[in-house]
């Protein structure tokens, strides 16, 4: 059975577990700590086990170990269809994951540990601005790709839209508002109904 190590709260572990949804594949969890002492969680038997040492982190059916979100996500979709066979439409969806990996979460899952998740934390309010400004432009990009076109990558969901996905939805528990972006909304929407498809908290 595969292991997904996962936290209920974590946006970028989330995604895995949607895509499983949406694959319908069965998994087990093992939650770990994203706040206080991770390192407590995320000894030497789990830094063995990941370089890393972040989640979400997968152990495969066959024992070895897999982190990264956009790394996890690509492994379960090939072949199948949340991952295109053409190679310009292959390349698209690295460059949204990588956009999501440089542009995206940093910023808006930044703001969200501070804001909803993690009373520790103390930024600047350079910091604060930054991500927020920051954390807008890339809103603002995904609205202007989503106000011609229903997905991010050709006309059905790909794995581009399952790693945007969990960060965007939340955005308003950070410093960032969903109204003046139609497009997004009516993407998000289109993403709630897909077959299979579950919340954060489900
Ligand atoms: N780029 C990584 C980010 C992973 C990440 O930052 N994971 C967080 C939880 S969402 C984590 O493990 N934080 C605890 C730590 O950094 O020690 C991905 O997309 O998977």
């Amino acid at each position: 059975m595969i292991l997904l190590y996962d936290h209920p709260l974590s946006g970028n572990c989330y995604k895995i577990r949607l895509l499983f949804s949406l694959l319908g594949l069965e998994y087990e969890s093992k939650s770990l700590a994203v706040t206080g002492d991770r390192d407590g969680d995320r000894g030497e038997a789990f830094r063995a086990k990941t370089a890393i040492g972040k989640i979400p982190t997968v152990r495969l059916q066959d024992g070895r170990h897999l982190s990264e979100s956009g790394a996890i996500l690509w492994y379960f979709a090939e072949g199948t269809p949340y991952l295109p066979d053409d190679r310009f439409a292959r390349a698209q969806v690295v460059q949204w994951m990588s956009f999501e990996q440089n542009n995206h979460e940093p910023n808006l899952a930044a703001a969200r540990q501070w804001m909803s998740i993690d009373p520790d934390l103390h930024p600047s309010a350079e910091q604060i601005e930054s991500w927020r400004l920051a954390g807008s432009r890339a809103l603002d990009v995904m609205e202007r790709h989503l106000s011609a076109h229903d997905f991010f990558v050709g006309d059905r969901c790909s794995i581009a839209d399952i790693a945007l996905y969990p960060h965007t939805e939340m955005a308003e528990t950070g410093p960032f508002e969903l109204g003046p972006l139609p497009a997004t909304r009516a993407w998000l929407q289109r993403m709630r109904s897909l077959p299979g498809y579950v919340s954060i908290d489900a």
